[in-house]
């Protein structure tokens, strides 16, 4: 069931308390909305509407409060709601009447609740006077023009559903990375907190570090005598909203936002980045949202394998596979087998005559091969390169020493320069960029010429004390500068030409989106010729689960760019770590980096905390098989310094 976020959780298998503060007061909301849904008396609403808002701001604890019978005395718990919570906190037993309201809601409804913008009331309306009863039938319905006619909808409205529709369609398909991670990191956290679980692993396409997570796939290592309480107890942890499938080594679940230790929440988000993704009614499809996860629980012996073969990608375990075939040798989840040995054998059978690896290094020496980090399995030459050693040393978070596209209050940004500069020296940066927008984004605030330049004085009086108290650390002043009409930098050229760097972006998307590639890549190459260009920002444009990029060819701007270099002039390109857009894709990376073309890693921060997604332009630039020595994010203040006097 796609609203498996409506199920009611399991309680934990420790309690008292069963069930969180969070569990507790989403279950409140949970059952004011089915109320409504099956168009329950507005007071009654209310009353766990009120409760709900209450537990949810709770400071006390609530499984004392339960515990002492002062949960009877807080305001909006009546007698009735009370002894709910009680049983339900102290026996780890919901209200049969709740457990009624969720299996006696038609899960066609409860779907519908996923669509952004749309509440149990008119879910309700519409189910009455028009049948509707699932996300299909509303479609039908609204395309059929049927919901536009009735009182208090409009045409506007009947538009807003098929465009939420559309919305949530796409979102289930894949979630971002930060979102998958954020969901994998915590559930993987529980289950290696299990006793009798040796180690917890993600696999998959988050440990490969993709832009976007189809599903989650953990591999546990556990023996064989604690298998079956390890997969009782992981079933019943916090945060399933449903299971799917539970067989002797496989579990297959669905997670929902509960499984957060807090309340969900997303965070600031570039306006221009949420209006791409939802809008307002992004939050509430996040806090809403379910992921898919397999669990896959096996012997410590086996471990690696399994590891190995869901870590993917599928072609590069059918490549690894292939490597094997051609040393005789069986490669798959269970084992890496002589084929002498197997014979007829299947499966664990099989894989008693395996040889052993402690670890997946082990698997890959066993085929002559180096260790290739997770991020690069995705047949794009990483087993050859393993074959030849030819591996890359890819980049980590460490070498990062500072990054050149970042906001302050000047434009749209939430911190003040001062507070971003001391952020990025407590994460031990040993620079910081600031490109501030330029003046025709007036949507972003962008900032006049006379108060960029005003900025430029102020960063270069930091520099001076700090040069002065020996402080090891620099701002570097540049402009996000908006790329116009025919190719231009926004900026008069003197106004420019004061500044250390410019990070030229497209900002106008529907112009461009609106244009062929030929022409778009024209008027890319034409800035990246403007002498004060240093960097191209966010390449395409695209939003991850939002809308595509404009059309351009990025090879022959990275060939261009590569010219500009070769000559020794600096042009490099943006890979924007917002994880909405982690764009440049990490398929061009690569190319970037075999046509020397430097990468610059930009957190594209709006506040102090956007400055850590610099941690996924890392993940994507590895990904890329970028180095140190690709970015420009490696190189100490001065050495940056002297390549941004390389313009022109
Ligand atoms: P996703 O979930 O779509 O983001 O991508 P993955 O890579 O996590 O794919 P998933 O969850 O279907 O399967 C996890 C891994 O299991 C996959 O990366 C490789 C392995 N695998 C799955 N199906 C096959 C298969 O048919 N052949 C081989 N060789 N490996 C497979
Ligand atoms: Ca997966
Ligand atoms: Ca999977
Ligand atoms: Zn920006």
């Amino acid at each position: 069931m796609a609203g498996g976020s409506f199920a009611l959780p399991k309680p934990r298998p420790t309690g008292p308390p069963f069930f969180s503060r969070n569990q507790v007061a989403n279950v409140l909301h949970q059952v004011a909305v089915l109320l409504e849904l099956q168009g329950a008396n507005v007071f009654r609403v209310r009353s766990y509407q009120n409760a709900s808002r209450m537990l949810g701001s709770l400071t006390e604890d609530l499984g004392e409060l339960v515990a002492s019978g002062e949960i009877f005395d807080m305001k909006g718990i009546g007698k009735g709601l009370g002894s709910a919570l009680s049983q339900a906190i102290g026996e780890g037993k919901w209200p049969d009447d709740w457990v009624d309201l969720h299996t006696s809601t038609p899960p066609g409804l409860i779907e519908m609740l996923g669509i952004p913008g749309l509440g149990p009331k008119r879910i309700k309306l519409m189910a009455d006077e028009l049948g509707v009863d699932s996300v299909a039938s509303l479609k039908q319905a609204a395309l059929d023009n049927t919901i536009a006619p009735m009182k208090g909808f409009g045409a506007k409205s009947q538009q807003r559903m098929l465009d939420g529709i559309e919305l949530l369609s796409r979102f289930r398909a894949r979630r971002r990375l930060d979102i998958g991670l954020r969901y994998g990191e915590a559930f993987q956290r529980k289950i290696a907190a299990i006793d009798g679980v040796h180690r917890a692993t993600l696999a998959g396409s988050a440990r490969r570090r993709k832009d976007t997570i189809g599903d989650l796939d953990v591999v546990v290592s556990v023996d064989d005598a604690d298998h079956e309480t390890v997969a009782n107890a992981i079933l019943n942890l916090s945060g399933i909203a449903d299971v799917k499938g539970a067989g002797d080594s496989k579990i297959s679940l669905i997670l929902d936002t509960t499984i957060f230790d807090e309340s969900f929440t997303v965070g600031h988000i570039d306006p221009n980045v949420l209006d791409a993704i939802g809008g307002d009614d992004y939050e509430q499809l996040e806090a809403g949202g379910t992921i898919d996860a397999q669990v896959r629980l096996v012997p410590p012996h086996v471990e690696p394998f399994t590891l190995a073969y869901f870590t993917g990608s599928k072609e590069h375990n059918i490549a690894m596979r292939q490597r094997a075939i051609d040393r005789g040798l069986r490669l798959n989840e269970f084992g890496l087998i002589p084929e002498a040995k197997a014979g007829e054998l299947k499966g664990m059978d099989a894989a008693v005559h395996s040889l052993a690896a402690a670890d997946e290094a082990a698997i890959y020496a066993h085929l002559d091969l180096a260790y290739v980090p997770p991020e690069l399995r995705e047949d794009m030459g990483e087993v050859d390169a393993a074959a030849g050693n030819r591996l890359p040393n890819l980049i980590q978070t460490s070498d990062i020493r500072g990054a050149l596209h970042n906001h302050t209050t000047l434009s749209d940004g939430e911190a003040s320069l001062e507070l971003m500069a001391d952020t990025a020296r407590k994460m031990g940066w040993n620079w910081l960029g600031i490109a501030d927008h330029s003046p025709t984004l007036k949507i972003a605030n962008g900032a006049s010429a006379e108060d960029l330049l005003e900025q430029g004085r102020t960063v270069a009086s930091y520099n001076a004390a700090w040069a002065e108290e020996g402080v090891d650390f620099r701002l570097f002043h540049g402009v996000e500068s908006d790329i116009l009409e025919g190719g231009q930098l926004d900026h008069p050229d003197d106004v420019l030409a004061e500044l250390d760097y410019v990070v030229a972006s497209v900002h106008a998307m529907t112009k461009w989106r609106g244009r062929d590639e030929v022409d778009n890549t024209e008027e890319l190459l034409k800035v990246i010729d403007h002498p004060a260009t240093t960097v191209l920002g966010h390449p395409t444009g695209r939003i991850l689960q939002g809308r595509e990029g404009y059309e351009v060819d990025l090879f022959a701007v990275l060939e261009h760019m590569a010219e500009h270099n070769e000559e020794g002039r600096l042009k490099a390109i943006e890979l924007n770590a917002s994880p909405y857009r982690l764009d440049l894709d990490w398929r061009l990376c690569k190319h970037a980096k075999g046509l020397g073309v430097p990468v610059a890693i930009n957190p594209d921060a709006h506040s102090i905390r956007g400055l850590s997604d610099i941690a996924y332009g890392v993940m994507t630039a590895r990904k890329g098989w970028i180095e140190a020595h690709d970015t420009l994010n490696a190189l100490d203040g001065a050495t940056l310094s002297e390549r941004m006097r390389q313009r022109g």
